[in-house]
């Protein structure tokens, strides 16, 4: 099969599938990485078989080394929100590379990118720049701590913080697609003061409060969760979070690594009107490239050292190449306010599966929010982790192959997002849809 080298619309079928050259990079990948991947969420463990290895990606598509070409619906995880090698955002990163790539000292535009991320993010007014979403979220957890001087921070199941471990508990993510939600190298000392409980459930939350009171520091979630599939809150849901931590001196805490700048310019915290006391921001803030934040009141991020006492350092926090990616995505998002654009077409795939589901009879939901979409294997509501896990992953697996050769590439997991991004076209979103049509055809006839 030939290389594409033209960034249009895909065809939807493909009956010569293959990954030879794929193959051969993971096997060697496999030799001198551990499963041959940097991060597990790219291994396919949950899906069966071996990823393809990518060379390429513009707008909304991606290339692999075997020649064919995708609509991509994981934009990196969630930053590409204006598709790959936006050439604006590619200009900015490339005039700063030849001025330098990393000094250790600090740059004006770090102050510029915090300016805009405090004029857009309802409850930021002052933010620290660190390299990844982990990164953001331990640091805010340890803010928190610092900030209330307590020691408990309850945690949502199937909620995902990256890899920190007091959090890597109950995670979801690949965390569950791999079957580990707890990982072991994680004591019981670091997960002692971590109280769990189920998302959309205030009765369980009010709970915890009663049986520890006055020892909780934060309350951390996912305003909309993407790490078990796209969980909503239920309405009034975040209103009472806010309600019950502002009674009890408590941070609510939100992780908008994935839904920051992506629901709303604000993110979800200006999509659902709640200001949280402590936010972590991450994949859009860095335009692709590795940056994330977390922010809050000048009173608590007055906290952080050098200005408090709280430590958190990094040697690449504030990168001038990340910043300038960060800093170009923000700003356009900002001019170009393309989030009617994504509702109505995200809103387009959502009615299409939702519809060739039901004509096909076939057990299965779409949720969504925004541009944030997931195609459960499961018809019941799903609004907690149990309610996810419930979902037939075998058939998810068994899509997601179909999918993949017909040319669409969706996270490879059930317990993930799919992301769709300002350069996906109508057109692409069609052709996704009559792919779907016809892979749910290909696995009930076969
Ligand atoms: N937070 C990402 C999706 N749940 C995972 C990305 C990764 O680990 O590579």
């Amino acid at each position: 099969m030939t290389r594409q080298t033209q960034a249009t619309t895909p065809a939807t079928s493909r009956p010569d599938y293959t990954l030879p050259a794929s193959e051969a990079a993971f096997e060697r990948a496999c030799r001198v990485i551990p499963g041959g991947v940097n991060s597990p969420a790219r291994a396919f463990g949950a899906v069966g078989g071996n990823p393809p290895f990518m060379k390429r990606a513009e707008g909304a598509y991606l290339w692999d080394i075997d020649g064919h070409q995708y609509i991509d619906y994981i934009g990196s995880w969630g930053p590409m929100i204006l598709g790959h090698g936006n050439p604006q955002v590619l200009k900015s990163v490339s005039d700063t590379l030849y001025h330098g790539t990393s000094f250790g000292a600090p740059t004006e535009r770090e102050a510029q990118i915090a300016e805009l991320v405090a004029s857009v993010v309802p409850s930021i007014e002052m933010c620290r720049f660190v390299s990844s979403g982990t990164e953001a979220a331990m640091s805010a957890v340890r803010l928190a701590r610092g900030v209330t001087g307590r020691h408990k921070i309850v945690k949502m199941t199937g909620h995902y913080h990256g890899h920190v471990d007091s959090l890597l508990v109950q995670a979801g993510s690949a965390a569950t697609t791999l079957g580990a939600p707890n990982s072991p190298g994680v004591t019981p000392g670091a997960v002692e003061d971590t109280l769990l409980c189920p998302y959309n459930d205030v009765e369980s939350i009010k709970e915890l409060f009663q049986l520890f009171p006055g020892q909780i520091a934060a309350v951390l979630l996912e305003p909309v969760a993407g790490n078990m599939g796209l969980v909503p809150p239920k309405p009034n849901y975040l209103e009472q979070l806010k309600e019950i931590t502002e009674k009890t001196g408590t941070i609510l805490m939100f992780d908008e690594v994935m839904t920051g700048f992506r629901l709303a310019l604000g993110g979800a915290q200006e999509l659902y009107g709640i200001s949280p006391d402590l936010t972590a921001l991450g994949k859009i803030i860095g335009g692709g490239l590795p940056a994330a934040a977390y922010g809050a009141s000048k009173q608590v991020m007055a906290q952080v050292s050098p200005s408090g006492k709280v430590f958190q350092a990094g040697t690449l926090s504030g990168n001038p190449l990340a910043m300038a990616a960060g800093l170009e995505t923000v700003r356009i998002l900002k001019n170009t306010d393309p989030y009617d654009y994504l509702e109505k077409i995200t809103g387009q795939l959502e009615e299409g599966l939702t519809r060739i589901c039901r004509d096909q009879k076939v057990n299965a939901r779409v949720q969504r929010v925004g541009s944030m979409i997931t195609l459960f294997f499961n018809s019941d509501p799903i609004w907690n982790y149990e309610d996810a896990k419930r979902s037939d992953t075998a058939l998810f697996g068994r899509f997601f192959w179909e999918m993949l050769a017909r040319g669409v590439y969706l996270p490879c997991s059930q317990f993930e997002a799919a992301f769709v991004s300002v350069a996906h076209t109508p057109a692409d979103i069609s052709a996704t849809i009559e792919a779907a049509q016809d892979a749910l055809k290909a696995i009930f006839t076969n």
